[in-house]
């Protein structure tokens, strides 16, 4: 399987977030990306592609053009507004009774009406890391266009909670999303995405929510207790024509193989009745059980079973990296995976 790897990814770099009141250094940090890339190498997964570079007009398909356009233009405004923090970050929304309707000018405004949380810091290389991963993904995606079985866009940052209309949870352009629109616009009737990251797929869910095109199926930890906390639950099934089409597997604290690997079937058994032309995985390996901001209980040697089983579903694949925060393991679990696939 090829991988396509941007070093771009590396200017995303000494973000912050709050984490019990206090800002610790982020936890998406440039290691992650180079501990998978090592892996890819060490288990010869094989060649390792630089990404080709695309305009944002896919991008534009899934995200609000307004948007794209802010998060292209963050860092400048933040240089021009003469912030001189080390990340720029949000600290107010247009949550119940205030103004949606309006956007302010003063960039500080603006990162809360772009976004859900305060879990996407922009520093100075955050725009092109973020437009390589986009290619990253697009680039993969056109490899199993030109008839690959499987490819691996290895995207930092991540994208899964990035929205139609907003950033949050370490992500901006939601990656698998404009991937899954790039192969309905070149030749795929349906598409499937099936998230396997340990948060909810949000920003997925919400850019299909309604559609009966892109089938999107996520395993993930109960937001009654877990972030995004807002959205997962197992009643949201989609609405108008994508009525059916939207699948949550919400799981408790402690989940380990046994439990999650039943959800990961009954996922597979809904992929195979859509009839999707390909499925584009999100793959987060943040179910593992040492990941330091999770709490599932996934062993390694658990992530070759996932890729085996999504080989046998007998699919186009393209993975899409997501999240995964144990950093020394993440390499292993993450291309285990694939090499899973494989076989
Ligand atoms: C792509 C992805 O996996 N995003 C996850 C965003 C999670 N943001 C909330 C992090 C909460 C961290 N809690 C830390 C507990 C440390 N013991
Ligand atoms: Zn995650």
């Amino acid at each position: 399987m090829k991988t396509v790897f941007s070093p771009l990814h590396a200017g995303h770099a000494d973000t912050f977030e709050l984490v019990a009141g206090e800002l610790v250094p982020g936890f998406e940090k440039p290691s992650r990306a180079e501990f998978i890339r090592a892996r890819v190498e060490s288990e010869k997964l094989g060649d390792i592609l630089p990404p080709q570079e695309h305009d944002l007009s896919a991008a534009r398909k899934v995200h609000a053009s307004d948007y794209i356009d802010f998060l292209s233009t963050v860092w400048s405004q933040w240089q021009a507004a003469g912030h001189t923090g080390p990340a720029a970050l949000p600290y107010v929304w247009p949550t119940r009774g205030l103004r949606a309707d309006r956007r302010p000018r003063a960039i500080e405004a603006q990162l809360g009406y772009y976004s859900f949380d305060a879990g996407a810091p922009f520093v100075k290389g955050t725009w092109e890391a973020v437009k390589s991963s986009c290619d990253v993904a697009l680039t993969a995606a056109g490899l199993v266009n030109t008839g690959e079985r499987a490819a691996f866009a290895l995207c930092r940052p991540p994208g899964h909670h990035a929205g139609s209309a907003f950033m949050g949870g370490y992500c901006y352009i939601n990656n698998a999303a404009v991937a899954a629109q790039w192969f309905r616009d070149h030749g795929a009737a349906r598409v499937s995405v099936l998230d396997i990251d340990y948060h909810h797929g949000n920003g997925t869910q919400e850019i299909f929510y309604s559609r009966a095109d892109v089938q999107v199926l996520n395993l993930h930890a109960d937001p009654m207790a877990e972030y995004p906390f807002f959205l997962g639950h197992a009643d949201e099934h989609g609405s108008g024509a994508g009525q059916g089409c939207n699948h949550n597997y919400p799981m408790p604290a402690g989940t380990a193989w046994d439990e999650w690997s039943l959800a990961l079937e009954d996922a597979c058994a809904k992929i195979g009745a859509c009839r999707p032309d390909v499925v584009v995985v999100s793959l987060g390996v943040d179910t593992f059980e040492k990941d330091p901001i999770s709490r599932f209980r996934l062993k390694s040697s658990d992530y070759p079973l996932i890729g085996k089983r999504i080989r046998k579903l007998g699919l186009p694949v393209l993975f899409v990296m997501e999240g995964g925060y144990a950093v020394e393991e993440i390499g292993i679990n993450a291309v285990g995976v694939l090499t899973g696939f494989e076989g």
